[in-house]
């Protein structure tokens, strides 16, 4: 077997950890989280690597000497509900191959333990830990059980009290990642790989829509409050600004309706709001505007809106010289629609992501794949990257 069939394999392996049977769905410090965090830590002890978890549920492996200076490759072990086998997991599983190839630059490989925010509507868990954005307003955000992300950790058997201690090394003098597109590009191209020049910003919100409910039954149309209908509405019209600018995406992903009953009027209704744009102001004008159209929608309806930001992420370019570096290997470039944890280390260390080409264009979904000869293409440009980063700090 060759190593691109066995980082395949372990990636669908790894996907087989779950918290629903029949699909792929791990989220932060989930139950199977444990399965993965065990079988990466055995295969990184075969290896020789030094294994530890930190206080936010990273898994990290160190190959080489813990005095040197050291390469970081990451990403993310969790997924989104009904995922496919490789977004995040496929960066964390080929940074552990490309220690088989013996490198002697020291490597550090992390699995981030939540970057999706599916869990708590609020991502990058893992990685704003690591570099000390995860603050106490985070650590008390609840999931749909009550659940603090403070008790999650603790629920783990970790200790929330260390998340300071969960700091990136200061001998880290380099971040890669290697991800999957997620998109088309790549495929309609016929291309292989890219080097990702920018990571485009992102705001995702919380939108609370309060009508009144009744009974769907002697409650005349007149005189109803519904929060669902509202919400409706509000949705076309994110879809409509969506359409309004080139290269914005406006997405209303999750709904909570309650009480949820076919025979009752919905009372209230909980709804995300992801939107994205290469330029901050054209994102953040967006949003302005969809949270004023929320406003108006649910005053013309004798209701109430609430909302609630999550993320405010800008657009943030990778490091010009690992991307120079990276190009040598592979020449074409893109920005990514799909945001990764690179963009939150990208501020803190020089920081580069390798996409591999998404068949079909599909991802977060479980027809999502990657092809052996990409994998395999991918894992000779991170051995040659590697050879000249060694060669650089030799
Ligand atoms: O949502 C995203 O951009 C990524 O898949 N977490
Ligand atoms: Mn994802
Ligand atoms: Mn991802």
């Amino acid at each position: 077997m060759s190593l691109a069939e066995k980082v395949i394999g372990i990636c669908r392996e790894l996907a087989l950890c779950t918290e629903e049977p029949g699909r792929t769905t791990r989220t932060f410090l989930s139950p199977p989280m444990r399965d993965v965090h065990r079988i990466l830590t055995d295969w990184m002890s075969d290896l020789g690597m030094q294994v530890s978890v930190d206080a936010a549920g990273n898994l990290h492996g160190l190959h080489g000497s813990p005095d040197a200076p050291r390469l970081m490759i990451a990403s993310h072990l969790d997924t989104v509900p009904g995922a496919g086998a490789f977004d995040g997991i496929l960066g964390v599983v080929l940074g552990i191959a490309l220690c088989e190839s013996h490198p002697k630059l020291a490597i550090e490989v992390a699995g981030f333990s939540e970057e999706e925010g599916v869990r708590f509507g609020m991502p990058f868990i893992g990685s704003r830990a690591l570099v000390g954005t995860l603050d106490a307003a985070a650590l008390a955000k609840y999931d749909r059980d009550g659940i603090s992300v403070e008790q999650a950790i603790r629920n783990y058997g970790l200790d929330p009290g260390q998340i300071l201690n969960a700091k990136l090394s200061p001998r880290v003098f380099a971040y890669l990642e290697f991800h999957i597109e997620q998109g088309p590009v790549l495929d309609q191209a016929g291309v292989p790989l890219a080097v990702v020049d920018s990571i485009v910003g992102q705001s995702r919100f919380s939108l609370t829509f309060k009508g009144h409910a009744n009974h769907a039954g002697t409650t005349p149309m007149h005189l109803r409050r519904d929060a669902l209908a509202a919400a409706a509405e509000w949705i076309l019209d994110v879809e409509a600004t969506g359409n309004l600018e080139s290269g914005l995406v406006a997405t209303v992903g999750a709904l909570t309706v309650l009480p949820n009953a076919g025979n009752v009027i919905p009372g209230q209704v909980r709804a995300s709001l992801d939107v994205r744009h290469a330029s901050d102001e054209i994102r953040l004008q967006s949003v302005e505007r969809l949270l004023r159209s929320a406003a108006s929608i649910a005053v013309l309806r004798d209701s109430f809106v609430e909302h609630a930001e999550l993320l405010n992420q800008s657009t943030i370019a990778m490091d010009p010289d690992l991307c120079k570096t990276l190009s040598g290997y592979a020449p074409f470039h893109m920005s990514s629609g799909a945001g990764h944890d690179a963009m939150i280390l990208a501020p803190h260390v020089p920081s580069a992501m390798l996409f591999l080409r998404s068949p079909g264009g599909i991802s977060h979904h479980p027809d999502e794949a990657v092809r052996t000869e990409d994998v395999a293409a991918a894992l000779e440009v991170g051995q040659q990257f590697i050879h000249e980063l060694e060669r650089q700090h030799a």
